[in-house]
């Protein structure tokens, strides 16, 4: 077994301040002229749950588009690497994609997973180990937005970041700026940083892909409502909401919102939270890129971009950027 878990770097969250900081953001929230909510409160168990179902709803492009690039131009990804090079990815979520990397690097000196979830770490680096046995596995246990360390026993040599799946997408894009330039001081200087960006394309495509036939986007964003109810002892009409979700092609993002059906009122801690009917609550922003508006990003970042692979229709690409 050559697990070594590192969760030094946790920042201890205990359960009731969890519920507090929950509570105050949904209040701050909720009482904006706009009402919004954090992207990050989809993600309880049932929201991972729910996430997971959605990378399999045939609507739902880019999980399997993405992980087709990785089959496909793997190799050529993953040799942008440097040799022996200690690879860290960001916000780990499941190991399938890096899966894709490891199969052609056996020379990776250490795989290090940050990830908030430490079971899910726990879980994810045990299965790891049994498939790649000669892999020093090095999970730290962080929030990737905060400061945090690479682990002190790192092995010697140089480092690369692996940030999958379109997360930056989530940040405004002054916010996307400073999360690259971030993840540049955590890795270092010289560092590679392998990371997946949804593209721009049509919107009907896009539309779909975030309010699919099956109905999985919606419950995922109604899961907050049910949080709502369950977490914060709120009072409201579940059935008095609904998802909506649309590309706004000015802001180049796809909104997702929870739309009040009618005049109504909802109760929450003691506070009386006022809807008119068609106000919505906006719970998130999956910005899209060209690979050029990417490109410029990452270099505002202090990120030379270097090479970039797509699927032969173009919904997404994975870039290779570079530390100077
Ligand atoms: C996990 C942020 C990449 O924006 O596509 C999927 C989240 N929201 N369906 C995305 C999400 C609704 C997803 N990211």
């Amino acid at each position: 077994m050559t697990i070594n878990p590192v969760f030094t770097d946790a920042t201890p969250v205990s359960a009731v301040d969890a519920e507090r900081q929950f509570l105050d953001d949904a209040l701050a929230g909720l009482t904006a002229p706009q009402k919004f909510l954090s992207a990050k409160y989809f993600y309880d168990a049932a929201g991972s749950d729910l996430f997971e179902a959605i990378t399999r709803q045939p609507e739902y492009y880019p999980t399997r588009t993405e992980l087709g690039i990785l089959d496909a131009q793997g190799a050529a990804i993953a040799a942008t690497l440097p040799a022996r090079a200690n690879l860290v990815e960001l916000g780990s979520g499941s190991t399938a994609k890096v899966r894709r990397l490891m199969a052609h690097r056996p020379d990776l000196a250490a795989y290090v997973p940050v990830d908030v979830s430490e079971s899910f770490l726990r879980s994810e680096a045990e299965a790891l180990a049994r498939d790649f046995p000669n892999l020093a596995i090095m999970p730290v246990a962080a929030d990737f937005t905060r400061a945090f360390t690479l682990p002190d026993d790192l092995p010697e040599g140089p480092v690369a970041g692996f940030f999958p799946g379109s997360t930056i997408g989530n940040f405004e894009p002054p916010q996307a700026t400073n999360l690259l330039a971030h993840f540049g001081r955590v890795l270092g200087a010289g560092a590679t940083l392998i990371i997946g960006v949804d593209l721009v394309k049509d919107k009907a495509v896009l539309d779909a892909a975030y309010d699919d036939a099956a109905g999985v986007t919606a419950a995922f964003n109604r899961n907050l409502l049910v949080r709502f109810q369950r977490e914060l002892g709120a009072e409201l009409d579940l059935a008095g909401f609904a998802h909506r979700a649309f590309f706004n092609a000015e802001a180049s993002r796809i909104e997702m919102h929870l739309v009040s059906l009618k005049d109504q009122a909802i109760r929450i801690a003691n506070r009386r939270i006022d809807f008119s009917k068609g106000e919505t609550i906006h719970t998130e922003n999956s910005y899209k890129y060209t690979i050029e508006g990417f490109r410029t990003l990452a270099g505002e970042a202090g990120w030379i971009a270097a090479e970039v692979w797509t699927d032969p229709d173009h919904l997404f690409s994975i870039h290779a950027l570079r530390r100077a």
